[in-house]
């Protein structure tokens, strides 16, 4: 939270004219966002929110919704990944993550809705359920600023507390978003065809969807921030992902991640543009 100017989305000033994501780094909806600007070469900035401060900040720049990624262009923000996804995609259409062919759209589009809709909050539901007992191994995923984890953990019954409501965290709700992560990995395996993409034969949103928001499952290396260290995942989080990483769905996740998750093309402040540097002074 240090890190965000209270102007920076003015579109000018701080942000140099940059698209400005504001994001939580754990996030699979916002590491889903991060993919596309990475994909695209967008060069933009990234503002990292702390848990509670999020939700406030995502409503006081869109108005209309209270979740991260929010994405800001030419002063302008847009909350929720399918929609930031669309407008990156009209403004930088290239490379392209939609197929050109309305059908194959069509079915990228139903594809990246059933991940959004019917995978992300069960598989982060799962996670949470079991990291809400390890507040040393969750909070370093929010931020690196040690003084930061220090006032979360202070507050930590608190945060879990909202959390648990947030997200529905009950034995019950729980199992039943395992069973819904295990039915995802088994519809990722009978949509991934011959070419080993989910539609037309090249990667889309559909892939980059799916590979996001299980990105935990297969935990790859190219994920650009924290995970917990392998030696350290909590036992009942580690036999859960463990057998699903290890089958074909999890494999193709890892693949998806190595061959085109790319490089970062955020902007980061000791490597701002001439433009940028001129334009802030
Ligand atoms: N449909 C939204 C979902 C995003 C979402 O759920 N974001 C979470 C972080 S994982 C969030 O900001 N939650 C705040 C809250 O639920 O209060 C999208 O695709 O962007």
């Amino acid at each position: 939270v240090g890190k965000h100017a209270p102007d920076a989305v003015e579109g000018h000033a701080p942000d140099g004219g940059l698209p400005v994501l504001w994001q939580l780094p754990l996030s699979h909806y916002n590491e889903k966002v991060r993919w596309a600007l990475d994909y695209k070469r967008i060069p933009h900035l990234r503002r990292s929110l702390l848990p509670g401060v999020h939700a406030v900040e995502a409503r006081r720049l869109t108005g209309d919704v209270s979740t991260t990624p929010v994405l800001t262009i030419d002063g302008k923000s847009t909350g929720d990944s399918t929609r930031i996804i669309a407008a990156i995609e009209q403004r930088w259409p290239d490379p392209t993550l939609y197929p050109a062919q309305p059908r194959l759209r069509g079915r990228a589009l139903e594809l990246e809705e059933y991940f959004d809709e019917q995978v992300g909050p069960h598989i982060r539901r799962a996670f949470y359920a079991v990291l809400v007992e390890h507040p040393d191994l969750l909070l370093p995923l929010f931020t690196e600023n040690e003084q930061a984890i220090q006032r979360l953990l202070e507050g930590f019954p608190v945060m879990r507390s909202r959390i648990e409501a947030r997200f529905e965290i009950t034995a019950e709700a729980v199992a039943h978003s395992r069973t819904s992560v295990v039915a995802a990995i088994d519809r990722l395996e009978r949509q991934i065809d011959s070419t080993g993409y989910l539609v037309g034969g090249a990667f889309t949103v559909a892939d980059l969807t799916a590979a996001a928001l299980l990105y935990s499952v297969a935990r790859p290396p190219e994920f650009p921030y924290a995970m917990i260290a392998n030696d350290d995942l909590p036992e009942a989080w580690r036999e859960f992902v463990d057998a699903l990483a290890d089958r074909p769905g999890g494999r193709w996740i890892a693949q998806m991640y190595r061959d085109h998750r790319g490089q970062s093309a955020e902007v980061t402040t000791g490597a701002a543009p001439a433009a940028i540097s001129s334009r802030t002074l």
